[in-house]
């Protein structure tokens, strides 16, 4: 490894996350953020904020793993169900799936809904954790489109189309997951490349 060079590992059993972010760090970092996982138990509390959520697995997680590392906690968020699923977004899907999102949805005018991520990352031994949050606002579909993706990702609906429908890039230079990553590597000072690092900063609006 270069002086530039680091490694970061990301605890998640989630392969549809670890996907978004490795493409995030090579095409962020020009290749110099490499991406490890861990896939270990996440204690996950019950609490309303996702923040609070990844607070206590990062702390608990940093008893038995080696920094730098981070663990992140994602959710759904539909307006007119008051935040349901949110924090308990794995746990609904698990149990009643996108088919079941529709049919509470079912009828209902008003489709305004949320993604948001909240990274939180522990750089070194003994240290507290550092938070990192993206969102991204659409509307949920009227019905199941795509086959990409993960999760929610079929039923939810940005300018037209599903996330299921956009490649992991289309997807991470929108989503929530995308936005928390790039401020994490940020603080990192790793956000070099892609066409929101900081190369390119000048093109931005
Ligand atoms: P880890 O805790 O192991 O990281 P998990 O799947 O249990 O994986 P969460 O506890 O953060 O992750 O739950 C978030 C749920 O919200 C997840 O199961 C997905 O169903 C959904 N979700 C989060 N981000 C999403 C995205 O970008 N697209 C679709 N669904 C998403």
């Amino acid at each position: 490894m270069t002086s530039d060079e680091m490694e970061i590992t990301i605890v998640t059993g989630n392969k549809g996350k670890l996907r978004e972010f490795r493409e995030l760090a090579e095409e962020l970092s020009g290749g110099l953020l490499r991406v490890k996982q861990a896939d270990m138990p996440k204690e996950e509390i019950q609490a309303d904020r996702l923040e609070e959520i990844a607070l206590h697995a990062a702390r608990v997680i940093s008893k038995l793993l080696e920094p730098p590392f981070f663990v992140e906690d994602s959710g759904l968020f539909i307006e007119a169900l008051n935040g349901f699923p949110g924090p308990y977004s794995a746990y609904v899907h698990k149990k009643i799936g996108n088919e079941g999102i529709l049919k509470l949805m079912s009828g209902v005018e008003n489709r305004r809904a949320t993604f948001k991520c909240v990274i939180a990352f522990i750089s070194a031994p003994s240290t507290q954790p550092k938070l990192f949050v993206g969102s991204v606002s659409g509307r949920i579909a009227e019905s199941i489109r795509g086959d990409k993706g993960f999760g929610y990702d079929p039923i939810f609906e940005f300018s037209g189309r599903t996330f299921a429908e956009l490649d992991t890039k289309e997807k991470n230079k929108v989503s929530h997951r995308g936005q928390a990553f790039k401020k994490l590597l940020q603080h990192l000072g790793l956000n070099y490349g892609g066409e929101h690092g900081i190369r390119n900063a000048s093109s931005l609006p």
